[in-house]
């Protein structure tokens, strides 16, 4: 038969879920047997969807393989009511690493869980009514919606149609609930278990991970272009007319594979609120039944829209919604980011938008957030709110009790003013090493040290109050979405990244490459021609990822893989 190309078979991971559609695996007796220190391969892949990653702690590889399990909690909104978060506070110390990882999307992760602790800890996260169901997994992730107070009067609206998409989208398989709820196993006997297959992801779920957010303009703080589904609220008159419907955006690629890249998503069309659910769920099935079954690297919906188009896509959308999209509504975003130190909100209260470092919550010599933290809430039982940029937000706090947070905060070196350099403030860095088993390079850890550095030469070039996005990532997957800001650094081997130019404020333009190899000790040396130029060459107020667009990536080399 020459000429002819067998058709490409389905990925393992397609495989294991067409064969146990409710997810629940082996999971179950290999939790019961304490015997057993780990999960088998399958099961990782199952784990995921129910918020969980089988990890092993990096820094001991040498020694031996030692498994420890990351918990991820969906939080939609970022919203944690008081006693939500001191469960997490709590599990976090008796199970886990005794810190609380704010991540990109909002969400809580729990880092250094063993085995032993896995059970107690969703067991107690599921008590508190809170969830990890589709945390990760080929399902709707965590939904973001913007958090902060201030922001707009419609911002409860919003936050509630963020909710209500996320509810919509969840997989419905009991095996969750089952394993680590009632801690029973699921009962294949029982007809309705073995045969079922949820009603809206089908037997094999999405062909990958799928991300949603809603975003209010002029205000981009969730990052909106970069998720494969996104809502952009078009106000009129003071109500929320409808929503833009954004999709095919995603930013993960691997390191020389030109079949994998970042993209920002399409603007298709203006809908009504009332049809919000049923578009969320079309563009969903889009993915579910166009997206590349035969390899992960190019399953996700961005590759659908690159290879399909908008408008094809607009028309899948709308035979599947059932109606007609409009023209898309103007909007502009000027910005991302958060707001920090005390504000007051739209009605009488006062909210408090507070820096955490690579958002983790911990104590150190230093400074002990995870303290104060517990003690306001305990006594304030104040509503905690997670954003994108891995801060969090104390809201609807009485103005008579601001004085008594604000003190609570100093007793553990915590200051609400002038919290951290505007380097650091508009800074993001993935987890990576020692837990992320895809990391490259450091991350977390020696972000924090870049940027002293970077700070240093921010002065020596006159630049010193000049905010810049300084993202880095230890791989090139994009966690803490390094490839829509102004500098990123994507990690390619230990001590050595890629470094991007040209990203926005309003998060609305990829950066670019523009070296393809720095160590970590030449980075400054790198940074320091580009800050004298621009310090020199800027017009007006122009932004370093503006001046670097305008200028330095048009000056690179036709060949260079900007
Ligand atoms: Fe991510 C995989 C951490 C947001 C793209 N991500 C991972 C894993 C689970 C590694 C793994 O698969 O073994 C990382 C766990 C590290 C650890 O030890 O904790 C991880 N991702 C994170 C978090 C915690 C980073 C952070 O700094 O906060 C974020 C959790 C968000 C949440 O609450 O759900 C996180 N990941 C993102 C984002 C940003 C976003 O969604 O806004 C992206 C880029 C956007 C996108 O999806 O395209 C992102 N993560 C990835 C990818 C690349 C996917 C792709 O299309 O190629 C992977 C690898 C994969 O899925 O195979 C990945
Ligand atoms: Fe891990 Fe890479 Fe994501 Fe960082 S960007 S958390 S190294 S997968």
């Amino acid at each position: 038969m020459i000429g002819t190309t067998a058709p490409a078979k389905p990925s393992r991971n397609e495989g294991l879920k067409e064969n146990c559609p409710t997810l629940a695996g082996t999971i179950g007796p290999t939790l019961a047997n304490p015997a057993v220190e780990r999960f088998t391969d399958d099961d990782y892949e199952f784990l995921k969807f129910h918020g969980i990653y089988q990890q092993d702690d990096r820094d001991k590889r040498k020694v031996a393989k030692q498994y420890i399990f990351m918990v991820r909690g969906r939080l939609p909104g970022g919203l944690v009511k008081a006693d939500h978060y001191l469960t997490f506070d709590r599990l976090a110390s008796q199970h886990g690493n005794n810190t609380l990882r704010i991540t990109s999307r909002q969400g809580f992760q729990f880092h250094g869980i063993v085995k032993s602790g896995l059970g107690p800890t969703m067991k107690g996260i599921n008590d508190a009514l809170a969830t990890t169901l589709a945390a990760c997994g080929d399902v709707n992730r965590n939904v973001m919606a913007p958090p902060t107070p201030a922001t707009s009067t419609l911002l409860a609206q919003v936050q509630d149609d963020a909710r209500r998409v996320s509810n919509a989208l969840l997989p419905q398989t009991r095996a969750y609930h089952q394993i680590w709820v009632e801690g029973v196993e699921l009962n294949l006997e029982d007809e309705a278990a073995r045969n079922f297959i949820d009603p809206l992801y089908g037997k094999t779920y999405l062909p990958r991970k799928f991300k949603t957010a809603f975003a209010i303009p002029p205000l981009n703080d969730v990052d909106v272009f970069t998720n494969c589904l996104g809502f952009v609220a078009i106000i009129e008159e003071g109500k929320l007319a409808g929503y833009n419907l954004l999709a095919g955006g995603g930013l993960g690629m691997s390191h020389g594979n030109a079949q994998t890249y970042p993209r920002v998503a399409d603007v298709i069309g203006f809908f009504r609120p009332e049809h919000l659910v049923e578009v969320a769920k079309a563009v969903l099935i889009v993915h579910r039944d166009f997206g590349d079954r035969t390899n992960r690297k190019h399953a996700r919906l961005k590759y659908v829209l690159e290879e399909k188009g908008p408008e094809w896509f607009r028309d899948e959308v709308e035979q599947r919604a059932g109606f007609k999209l409009e023209a898309a509504r103007p909007f502009q975003f000027t910005k991302q980011g958060d707001l920090f130190g005390w504000h007051r909100q739209h009605d009488d209260n006062y909210f408090l938008g507070l820096y955490v470092e690579a958002g983790r919550i911990k104590d150190t010599d230093q400074y002990q957030l995870k303290s104060a933290l517990r003690k306001i809430v305990e006594r304030f039982r104040t509503e905690i709110r997670l954003t994108p940029s891995q801060n969090l937000i104390l809201t609807d706090v009485k103005p008579a009790d601001r004085e008594a947070i604000t003190g609570i905060l100093a007793e553990h070196r915590i200051p609400v003013e002038n919290q951290a350099t505007v380097i650091r403030r508009a800074s993001m860095a993935c987890p990576a090493l020692p837990t992320c088993g895809l990391a490259l390079a450091e991350s977390e850890r020696i972000l924090p040290d870049l940027l002293g550095r970077i700070e240093q030469l921010l002065k020596e070039t006159g630049l010193e109050d000049e905010e810049i996005i300084i993202r880095m990532t230890g791989c090139p997957n994009g966690c803490a979405r390094s490839f829509m800001s102004e500098i990123g650094f994507v990690g390619k081997a230990p001590g050595k990244y890629q470094l991007y130019l040209g990203g926005n404020q309003a998060s609305t333009r990829l950066n670019r490459v523009y070296r393809e190899t720095v160590k970590n000790e030449d980075i400054v040396n790198e940074l320091r021609p580009l800050f004298t130029r621009f310090a020199r060459e800027r017009i007006g107020a122009e932004r370093f990822g503006d001046f670097c667009e305008r200028v330095i990536l048009k000056e690179m080399p036709a060949s260079t893989p900007a």
